[in-house]
């Protein structure tokens, strides 16, 4: 039977990116994009989309039923930086939505579940430099301590009941396609717009916070090797450590002004540096590589060209 995909959160930064993408591989009619608000035009006019609150149970339900949905890709959240101003409200989002998806695979209704934690699983007290798979994890933003509770949910349910879990600790994930919604990683998004609309940006991080980064597409590409590859080879069930490149934000704005020589920037902090300084500077991922293959493609050179290049064209310079 061909597997049926629904992609809760197909709005946001990445979903928007990651139904495009899985829509050219399984078949437009074979991925349910869904959100509680809709989707970019691309995504409402190439394939199915339905509104759903997914802390609504009952409507998860009936859109898994109505569309015989095997695999479900959990992107709905609230990021770091917005998460800080509504505790009580991410909190209950990130962790009822994931209850939600995951027992629908204790119950056997879907097969698999792809769900994203992040850098923010670690704290103050990690190491800094090459952070490991298996270390200090003591988040202290709101964002962050769910991200790890959900880790151990989903172990806790392969272990308990089966659930045929897999996830990865994303990085800062820049893309061109999308704009990223409250996260603290943000400003390495914002920064391309600013240059080429209007040659200046001021980062709320200082030029030396260093953060570990991705650029969207070895994202999107790890996600679905993850998703493909056989359960077996899968040894961790909480969530993967992934790398791409990192940098901080002078770093950035140099390599943006090979390209846009008058580009400028400036610093002025706000609440979001407490959140950066939590976090790694690098990320250690010989597990991901050893388990299923996975390896970045991009580098900070390759993303800013990228980013520039595309971005240009879009704002038709
Ligand atoms: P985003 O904020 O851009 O998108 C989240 C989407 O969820 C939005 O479209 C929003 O409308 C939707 N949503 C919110 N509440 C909902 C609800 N009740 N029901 C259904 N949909 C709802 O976030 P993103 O950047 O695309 O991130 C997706 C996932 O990846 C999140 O779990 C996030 O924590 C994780 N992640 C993202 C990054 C990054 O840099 N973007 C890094 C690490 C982890
Ligand atoms: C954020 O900044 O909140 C996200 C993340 C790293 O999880 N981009």
């Amino acid at each position: 039977m061909q597997d049926k995909i629904l992609v809760i959160g197909s709005s946001g930064q990445i979903g928007s990116e990651l139904v495009a993408e899985l829509r050219s591989n399984y078949g437009d009619s074979n991925v349910i994009a869904s959100d509680i608000v809709a989707s970019n035009q691309i995504i409402m006019d190439s394939g199915p989309f339905e509104i759903l609150d997914v802390t609504d149970s009952k409507r998860l339900y009936e859109i898994v039923k109505k569309h015989e949905v095997t695999h479900i890709y959990l992107l709905a959240a609230i990021l770091s930086a917005n998460a800080e101003k509504k505790p009580k409200l991410s909190w209950d989002l990130n962790m009822q939505s994931l209850f939600n998806v995951l027992d629908l695979a204790k119950d056997k209704i879907i097969k698999k579940v792809f769900w994203p934690s992040s850098i923010a699983v670690f704290g103050p007290n990690t190491e800094k430099i090459k952070t490991q798979q298996y270390t200090i994890t003591e988040p202290n933003t709101v964002y962050g301590i769910s991200k790890l509770a959900g880790e151990r949910w989903c172990e806790y349910y392969f272990n308990k009941h089966n659930v045929d879990v897999v996830s990865l600790r994303y990085p800062g994930l820049i893309g061109w396609k999308s704009n990223p919604g409250g996260g603290t990683t943000d400003y390495a998004v914002h920064i391309f717009h600013e240059a080429i609309k209007n040659k200046k940006y001021t980062s709320f991080l200082t030029k030396d916070t260093t953060l570990p980064m991705m650029y969207m597409s070895d994202a999107i590409n790890a996600t679905l090797k993850i998703m493909q590859t056989d359960s077996g080879k899968i040894k961790i069930r909480s969530s993967y450590n992934i790398a791409g490149c990192s940098f901080n934000p002078e770093e950035l704005a140099n390599e943006i002004q090979s390209y846009i020589p008058d580009f400028k920037i400036s610093y002025n902090k706000d609440y979001r540096q407490k959140i950066a300084d939590s976090w790694p500077d690098s990320l250690e991922d010989s597990l991901a590589k050893d388990h299923w293959g996975w390896q970045a493609e991009y580098n900070m050179r390759k993303l800013v060209k990228e980013m520039i290049e595309n971005l240009h064209k879009k704002y038709n310079c």
